[in-house]
């Protein structure tokens, strides 16, 4: 196991390197933004009083207070008489004698008082807009879930699910969850290499996809991808692949088990008795990014899981029924789970779903969504703003943005500059911002400001919701001294947070609850952080190898092992270097077979090797530069220096020792740009 020693160094480095002007200007920011008053007076929750007696609330009766949410807001089928199980730490369990379907909690609870509701608005990438009520979205999720029992796919099977951003891959999670089938999903940006691997791990039994997907202009294979996939190994565990037909594309198909999404679904009935499944009963994986080379399929509940999506809703989007959400996610990752196919339908919302970028076909094109379909609550993540703010402050001015009401920002720290101009030109001063701190593990936002109470401050997600119990602790698991960089945890289980990883209970106890820590009773959150004199949580960066880039989660290791997977390879080292929109890019540093290239070589190996990590993970983990030397930088005891690194992929100047480099050479090459 990785040392908490070497964490804390990781954390220290990124205080003084890769976030050192986010850290910075944190450090002098003062700024504080109190909710205006015309938002407080429509407030869910108003007022530091309210959210405080909340919290003592959940401090007085812990358990009690989570059960009444849990009554609240979900309708059982059974009704839980058991609240927390914490014999088995980790491997916590809530409400586990409760029984639910969580479509059912999705969609048909809501057909006697709004079955005529839009509940969502779909826009195309070229702008066509398909308007989905409760009832259509209740009859589409019957179809395919019948269409999926057809198959002779069952509770507690696996499905993966690799579809663009439509109707169509909300309709697919929600039916695997009406019949209780656990599905994955995989990215559509990510390779056949990923789609594979997930495949596998999973030992999924059938994979739903469409014959391409279409982002910015351009079409992606997906279908073509999913082929490739089962092609690498044994995967007969797959015995379907169900294709939506989006392009209309002509692409390869193998009778026996490929079927057309709409000839699945043509004679199926538009009713399905849901499956009703223990509180428990796993809902979905999702693979995310650790610290080894092997992503970690992430394992929610059930119940747990949606509570948290709806409490979050409810407290931090400040739901109202007549609100126009969007949050510009995939559901490819997990704010595309909880915040597009859960949490909204949950809550019984309309909301918008994109398939395209923010900038085609012209730069206007979130402002312009935002305005044609009057969005009041407005999600989406720094890196995206960023890239707007470049274009300038005139192109939001164009556009009619007076329906907004509340603006979030995931994925990564938002730099108060950028808190500034989202406050300030998209939200004109009149909508709170909420900085809402959580992760794939964590389900739904932990630290977060309930906007009609806490007051913001740009660059910091405030403070933790009622029945969060976050803290920032050091090595040994004590109180951190405020403004002090730590460990950020959660001292407690709480409802969504993820069950274990899937196939994998010592990985999750490791990673998740590590024995050095509070006698492993602590959720260590991978995270370091520092609170200030008002306990306001700032968040600094990831404490392991995982870099965020434009928002996704990537492990250098992970990026490493493609590298040296290719045959001009010997070894790679990745570390992240700031970058003004994206947040972070990848620099590698590749010792190949061989003699040293020469500059043209380098530029077409470098190049071969930016498209191979493309082909192997995805292209969002292609290396932004590559630079090549004759060996890497490594102690005495051959432990590579990656600090060193880091300060060669910033061009600072070096102060580390570097007294123990056997070919400090090296040092000018990787020091050379590709
Ligand atoms: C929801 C999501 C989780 C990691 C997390 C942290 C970073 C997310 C943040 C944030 C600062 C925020 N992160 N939200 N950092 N402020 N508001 O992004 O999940 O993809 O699992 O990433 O992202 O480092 O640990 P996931």
């Amino acid at each position: 196991m990785i040392q908490l020693n070497t964490f804390l160094t990781g954390a220290l480095v990124c205080q003084t390197g890769s976030n050192m002007a986010t850290i910075e200007s944190i450090l002098r920011e003062n700024r504080i933004f109190p909710p205006a008053n015309e938002f407080v007076r429509h407030a869910n929750i108003t007022g530091m009083k309210t959210y405080e007696a909340l919290r003592q609330e959940a401090e007085r009766d812990y358990a009690g207070f989570w059960a009444k949410l849990a009554k609240q807001y979900i309708t059982w089928h059974k009704p839980f008489t058991r609240i927390l199980d914490d014999t088995n730490p980790p491997f916590y369990k809530w409400f586990d004698d409760g029984e639910l379907n969580i479509s059912w909690n999705c969609l048909d609870r809501h057909l006697t008082t709004q079955a005529n509701k839009t509940a969502i608005i779909f826009e195309s990438d070229e702008g066509e807009v398909i308007r989905c009520s409760y009832r259509e979205l209740h009859q589409r999720v019957c179809r395919f879930a019948n269409g999926l029992k057809a198959l002779g796919i069952r509770q507690g099977d696996r499905i993966v699910i690799y579809m663009p951003m439509r109707i169509e891959a909300v309709v697919a999670m929600q039916a695997c969850a009406r019949i209780g089938v656990i599905h994955s999903v995989v990215f559509g940006g990510f390779s056949a290499k990923s789609v594979y691997e997930r495949i596998i791990d999973a030992g999924a039994s059938a994979v739903i996809t469409a014959d391409e997907q279409t982002r910015g202009g351009k079409r992606h294979a997906l279908k073509a991808t999913v082929d490739e996939a089962l092609a690498m190994g044994d995967t007969t565990s797959v015995h379907s692949v169900i294709v939506f037909r989006h392009t209309g594309t002509d692409i390869p198909w193998q009778p026996e088990r490929d079927r057309w999404w709409h000839n699945l679904t043509a004679s199926q009935s538009d009713e399905c008795e849901p499956i009703w499944v223990n509180a428990e009963h796993p809902l979905f994986t999702l693979y995310t990014s650790g610290s080894t080379g092997k992503p970690k399929g992430v394992q929610h509940s059930s119940a747990g899981y949606l509570l948290g999506a709806i409490v979050s809703m409810q407290w931090v989007f400040d739901y109202h029924s007549e609100d126009i959400f969007w949050c510009t996610a995939d559901v490819g990752w997990v704010t595309g789970h909880s915040y597009v196919t859960y949490g909204p339908l949950a809550i019984g919302a309309t909301q918008v779903i994109f398939e395209g970028t923010p900038t085609y076909p012209h730069a206007g094109r979130f402002w312009e969504i935002i305005q044609k379909h009057r969005v009041t609550t407005f999600y989406t993540a720094p890196t995206a703003i960023r890239s707007l703010i470049k274009l300038g402050p005139d192109l939001p001015e164009k556009y009619d943005l007076s329906s907004l009401r509340l603006l979030g920002s995931v994925g990564e720290p938002i730099n108060p500059e950028a808190w500034m101009w989202y406050y300030t030109v998209i939200g004109q001063s009149r909508c709170p911002v909420v900085d809402t701190w959580w992760q794939t593990e964590t389900g739904s936002h932990m630290i977060a400001p309930i906007p009609g109470a806490i007051p913001a401050k740009p660059g910091s997600c405030t403070l933790p919701l009622p029945g969060i119990d976050a803290a920032v602790v050091d090595e040994t698991g004590l109180p951190a001294e405020q403004g002090k960089g730590g460990f950020l945890v959660i001292k407690r289980p709480f409802p969504s947070m993820l069950r274990t990883l899937w196939n994998d209970p010592e990985r999750f106890r490791n990673t998740y609850f590590p024995a050095d820590i509070a006698g492993g009773h602590y959720y260590l959150a991978g995270d370091s952080a520092h609170r200030d004199q008002d306990g306001y949580f700032w968040i600094m960066g990831r404490i392991d190898d995982v870099l965020n880039v434009s928002g996704h989660r990537l492990g250098t290791m992970e990026i490493e092992s493609a590298l040296v997977a290719h045959p001009l390879v010997a070894e790679a080292a990745v570390v992240g270097k700031p970058h003004e929109i994206r947040g972070e890019v990848i620099v590698a540093f590749v010792v190949l077979r061989g003699k040293l290239p020469d500059d043209q070589q380098a530029a077409e190996i470098a190049e071969t090797l930016r498209e191979w990590v493309s082909s192997e993970i995805g292209a969002i983990a292609r290396p932004e530069e590559i630079r090549f030397g004759e060996n890497l930088p490594k102690t005495r005891s051959g432990k590579l220096m990656r600090r060193l690194l880091r300060s060669l992929a910033r061009g600072e100047t070096i102060t580390q020792d570097i007294s123990t480099l056997e070919n400090p050479v090296i040092l000018e090459q990787f020091s050379q740009t590709i």
